[in-house]
């Protein structure tokens, strides 16, 4: 049965709500939960930040007594579970809703079908699906931790008009204006963790932080493939290890030769792992609850993560700049994109073009 029109306004109400708290409830997902009575919104609630308490209850509350005979519209399937707090269809039974309508069903173990099922049991009518397409991109680093075992992969390139991604022997060149940056800023606090290779943080010493006024503490945490753990004691990187997460990855083997270094590092507050292969990484990075992972740099790194198929977004920003000689060619540009990708979105940033492509499920 085809969903009616207001289910899908109101869904779409839901996943924007969602959208509000992402980047900031990890390891949970951000959902969305919206309440209406008789046509209008009664309640509003979203995962806050940390991840708890969960979405429906804050709605519920937001509600109070107008949740009863109402439709809750939630982006994720209800939570059936006691975990860190009491499940979320249990608050929609008690608060009385007549209907709840759910865009993506949980594929949590503790979760998949009972929360519905839970609803259904108690009376409630249940509608799943409305708006799934969009409402699994709103939660896309979630589902893709549950099912695939890995983060999402963003990979972000800045692309000059002659297709290079800097110049040789320099550190970083400008390739797009102030406000593709800002964009690049609100992308990393959108996510939870962010990665280079050690060739880029030896040449640019990058903090890897969001710096936009108000969105400082959303940085994630910083990843540095760093195979024989060169990473400079006095960069800015180490130099903020305490205030934010960094963690240096050394290659498999050779604990001898590295230990020196790996014990300085530790010291000053960085986290050294050790990891076979970029596949056990993204492993690792999601057993520890990162659920989206964004690429910066450089062009070698990006080409290992596209080699391996795990890329599942591409962030392209064309610049208005001319490198010329002496440019790295970016292992992407429009004319020369993996074939499985699609583009999702493009739009001017100033002078500069940001192209957003998606890799389809
Ligand atoms: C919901 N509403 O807003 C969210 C849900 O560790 P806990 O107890 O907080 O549970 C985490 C699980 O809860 C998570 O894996 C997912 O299944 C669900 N997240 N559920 O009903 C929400 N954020
Ligand atoms: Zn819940």
């Amino acid at each position: 049965m085809a969903a009616a029109p207001d289910d899908e306004r109101f869904m779409a109400a839901a996943i924007r709500l969602s959208q509000w708290n992402l980047g900031r409830t990890s390891t949970n997902p951000s959902v969305g939960c919206v309440i209406v009575r008789d046509g209008v919104i009664v309640g509003r609630g979203v995962t806050a930040e940390g991840g708890r308490p969960h979405a429906e209850p804050q709605a519920l509350a937001d509600a109070g007594e107008k949740a009863r005979g109402a439709t809750a519209y939630v982006t994720l399937e209800p939570c059936s579970h006691h975990g860190k707090t009491p499940p979320c269809a249990e608050a929609l039974i008690a608060g009385g809703v007549a209907r709840v309508v759910v865009s993506v069903t949980d594929p949590d173990e503790r979760v998949s079908g009972r929360g519905l099922g839970m609803l259904e049991a108690a009376g409630i009518e249940v509608e799943s699906g409305v708006l799934e397409e969009e409402g699994r991109k709103a939660l896309t680093g979630y589902l893709t931790r549950q099912t695939k075992g890995r983060p999402q992969v963003i990979l972000k390139l800045a692309v000059s008009q002659d297709g290079m991604i800097g110049r040789e022997g320099e550190g970083q060149v400008a390739i797009t204006g102030p406000v593709a940056r800002a964009q690049v800023q609100m992308l990393r606090a959108e996510t939870d963790a962010i990665l280079v290779g050690i060739g880029t943080a030896l040449a640019d010493d990058p903090e890897l932080t969001v710096r936009l006024p108000g969105l400082q503490q959303l940085s994630p945490i910083r990843v540095i493939l760093d195979r024989r753990l060169e990473l400079p004691l006095g960069s800015k990187l180490v130099k903020t290890a305490n205030e934010l997460p960094v963690i240096c990855i050394a290659g498999p083997g050779d604990d001898g030769a590295l230990s020196g270094r790996r014990e300085a590092l530790r010291a000053a507050g960085v986290e050294v792992l050790q990891s076979e292969d970029l596949g056990a990484l993204l492993f690792a990075l999601a057993a520890r609850g990162t659920s989206s992972l964004l690429v910066e740099g450089g062009a070698q790194i990006a080409r290992s993560f596209l080699d391996l198929g795990v890329i599942d977004e591409i962030w392209l920003f064309r610049g208005d700049v001319v490198v010329g000689t002496g440019g790295i060619p970016s292992p992407v540009t429009p004319a020369r994109l993996p074939p499985e990708f699609v583009l999702e979105r493009s739009l001017a940033l100033g002078p500069d073009r940001l192209e957003i492509f998606r890799r389809p499920d």
